[in-house]
């Protein structure tokens, strides 16, 4: 509803200043030209911050799609792609969108989106994290390149807890099966991601 007032508002502004440029164009010279100029270059400002509001509700609303289209997790969307791909390339593209890599930084965040990754892309599927521990070997970082604090890896084999690949293995997913504990792999393995967006 926000929207088509804006639309409206939008339209009459256009007529008027289209009305007020006309006029010159009659080859009427006139002596009230310096006004007109300054209330042309008034409505000018007005349609241009118009335009700056329209952009960023028509961002606000793709966010809404995304959030329609994925999930609404703690004031973040996120949205899955199941395409399998390996973690750089899942991270481009995620990141193009204007998103990062998912990356759950509690048990409840974490248990909704592996809830998620299972109902929208499959409940045996592993997908990318957004972090890695490729800059120094043991030392996982997240998108923003902070210290990971929640941490949520698998340790139910005593023999090979998570994360065990060394510098092997630098990139991290989330296992559906197994109920959305962590496990280091190769960041060239090509796995599913899900790409997160913070709500403006
Ligand atoms: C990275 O971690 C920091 C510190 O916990 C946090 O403030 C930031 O939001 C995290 N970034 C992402 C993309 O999760
Ligand atoms: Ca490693």
């Amino acid at each position: 509803m926000e929207f088509k007032g804006v639309f409206l508002l939008l339209g009459i502004l256009f007529l008027v200043n289209g009305s007020f440029q006309q006029r010159p164009s009659k080859k009427k010279p006139m002596k009230k030209d310096a006004g007109k100029d300054s209330a042309i270059e008034g409505l000018q400002k007005q349609i241009n911050d118009i335009v700056q509001e329209l952009n960023l509700l028509k961002e606000q609303q793709a966010l809404q799609t995304v959030c329609l289209k994925g999930i609404k997790i703690h004031g973040k969307c996120f949205l899955a792609d199941p395409v399998k791909k390996r973690y750089h390339s899942a991270s481009e593209d995620c990141n193009a969108l204007g998103g990062v890599l998912s990356t759950p930084m509690s048990e409840d965040e974490n248990n909704q989106l592996r809830d998620y990754i299972r109902q929208s892309i499959g409940s045996n599927e592993q997908v990318w994290l957004g972090i890695n521990d490729m800059a120094t070997e043991g030392k996982w970082m997240n998108q923003t390149g902070s210290s990971v604090f929640y941490k949520n890896w698998d340790t139910s084999n005593p023999r090979s807890p998570q994360p065990d690949g060394s510098k092997s293995q630098n990139c991290a997913v989330l296992s559906g099966s197994s109920g959305g504990k962590w496990f280091d792999e190769n960041c060239r393995d090509e796995k599913p991601s899900v790409c997160q967006f913070n709500i403006v």
